[in-house]
């Protein structure tokens, strides 16, 4: 071999073992994909409101992770499934459904215990308005419900039964908290990050790694399109 074909060899597989360390740190960096989207445009005529119907479990209990909190998502269809991204038509009424399964704890920033951004400022939980509420009552809080650039946030409180739904999906048969609240999505297309505020990630530094920083357990988008 020539000297520059040497060079050129050398300076090849130089290339090559840049590349596989950047990818392998990109893989490190990136937080896991999105299992999915789930559409909800369409599911109501152009205009009307729209249900999105969701659950907070403690344990999923399937995949990669089986001990981990999560959210779960009801297709328009009526199926339970793991995505945390939703696709919701733009400027439109928003009806949201919320069985909370878990259990909770006083909360660490007694902020998010207010309801914020909802149609009225408000939700219900068991029939029962709630606009704040005070984490040091009850079983406190277990998840939130936040979406920082539209200014929503809503604290879903605590399930205080002694036997928990463990395995998702669960059913309405297991106890839980019935909650409600309304908002409008943006008239503004685009990808707006939702996540819960409470460091729920139990076993994690500060609780704030795994689910809480993994897409598809306590966070995701609204995939805001029109309609
Ligand atoms: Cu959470």
């Amino acid at each position: 071999m020539t000297m520059s074909g040497r060079l050129g060899a050398v300076l090849g597989l130089f290339v090559i073992a840049v590349g596989l360390i950047i990818w392998v740190l990109m893989g490190l960096l990136t937080p896991g994909t999105p299992e999915g989207v789930v559409n909800y445009v369409g599911s109501s005529a152009p205009g009307q409101p729209v249900n999105l119907t969701l659950q907070t479990v403690g344990t999923i209990g399937f995949g990669d992770h089986p001990t981990w909190v999560s959210y779960l998502a009801r297709t328009p269809q009526g199926e339970w499934v793991h995505d945390t991204t939703w696709q919701l038509p733009a400027d439109t009424l928003i009806n949201v459904t919320i069985y909370q399964y878990d259990s909770g704890g006083p909360l660490r920033n007694q902020e998010f215990g207010q309801v914020t951004g909802t149609v009225g400022n408000y939700e219900t939980v068991n029939g029962k308005t709630i606009r704040a509420f005070n984490s040091y009552s009850g079983a406190g809080v277990g998840h939130t419900f936040t979406v920082p650039a539209l200014g929503i946030n809503v604290p879903l409180i605590a399930n205080s039964a002694s036997t928990l739904c463990g395995f998702a999906p669960c059913h309405v048969s297991s106890a839980h908290q019935l909650i409600h609240f309304s908002f409008k999505t943006p008239a503004r297309t685009g990808e707006y990050h939702w996540q819960c505020f409470i460091p729920c990630g139990l076993g994690y530094l500060y609780g704030n790694g795994g689910p809480m920083s993994t897409q598809g357990f306590m966070g995701g988008f609204l995939d805001v399109v029109s309609q």
